[in-house]
């Protein structure tokens, strides 16, 4: 099997930084504006999307969303992992009150994929309709999300999945079928990141590990056991 690192922004940027690993590092600069990279077709990363304060106001609404909302999912494709499903949900796995998803995640969904739309045009948002299904994800270091697809509809699956990463890093990889010769990807998903994938690589095959503390600290980790691990906020139209 194929298997190609990419990195997150412009590896080729003067300014990206060698990890200890090998894999380079995007450069991040919180004054600049956050800067979409197509990694393939229908598929862009936006690095730092989210500042600090972005991320911690997310981060406080998982948390108390999360005090009902999180319950624990083990089964062949999640281990040891706390999910959430706020929206519209064809199957609830739990007895939980149904969660409305924040107007506020909505349009960090909307602004994410008009972001991801000037870096591939395929991702016009011009149909672009609210996400009705958000999944949140609370990883540990010992979590692992296996191979899927986010399609959970026969439905036109035009809307782009938003994928928003607080706290930990993860590696995310992804290829274009379940095939063995598929080529593999990976990328390295940090907090603040975006990824959005629609068009053609909506229906990318896509698995999560190696969740890992930040290379740099960030400021609402510090705090609370809460806030340890990783969080993945998910948003689709199913
Ligand atoms: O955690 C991630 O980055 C991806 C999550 C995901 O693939 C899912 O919730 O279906």
């Amino acid at each position: 099997m194929l298997k190609r690192r990419l990195d997150g922004a412009d590896a080729s940027a003067s300014t990206a930084k060698r990890k200890p690993g090998g894999a380079i590092s995007a450069p991040v600069d919180v004054k600049q504006p956050p800067k979409p990279t197509m990694l393939q077709r229908g598929m862009v990363l936006i690095k730092a999307f989210l500042n600090e304060t972005q991320q911690e106001q997310l981060i406080g609404e998982v948390l108390s969303l999360g005090q009902t909302g999180f319950f624990q999912c083990d089964n062949e494709k999640t281990r040891h992992m706390r999910m959430m499903h706020l929206g519209r949900s064809t199957a609830p796995p739990h007895k939980l009150l149904p969660l409305s998803i924040p107007l506020s995640w909505q349009q960090l969904a909307e602004d994410a994929v008009t972001a991801a739309a000037a870096a591939d045009t395929s991702l016009s948002n011009k149909h672009l309709r609210p996400a009705n299904v958000c999944v949140v994800n609370h990883y540990t270091s010992c979590s692992k999300l296996g191979w899927h697809q986010d399609m959970m509809t026969k439905r036109d699956c035009s809307i782009p999945v938003v994928s928003l990463s607080l706290g930990d890093s993860a590696t995310f990889h992804f290829k274009n079928s379940y095939s063995k010769k598929a080529t593999e990807r990976s990328v390295v998903l940090e907090s603040g990141d975006a990824l959005v994938f629609g068009g053609q690589s909506r229906g990318v095959v896509h698995s999560v590990t190696d969740i890992k503390p930040p290379q740099q600290p960030i400021s609402w980790q510090r705090g609370s056991a809460a806030l340890a691990g990783r969080f993945n906020v998910n948003l689709r139209e199913l």
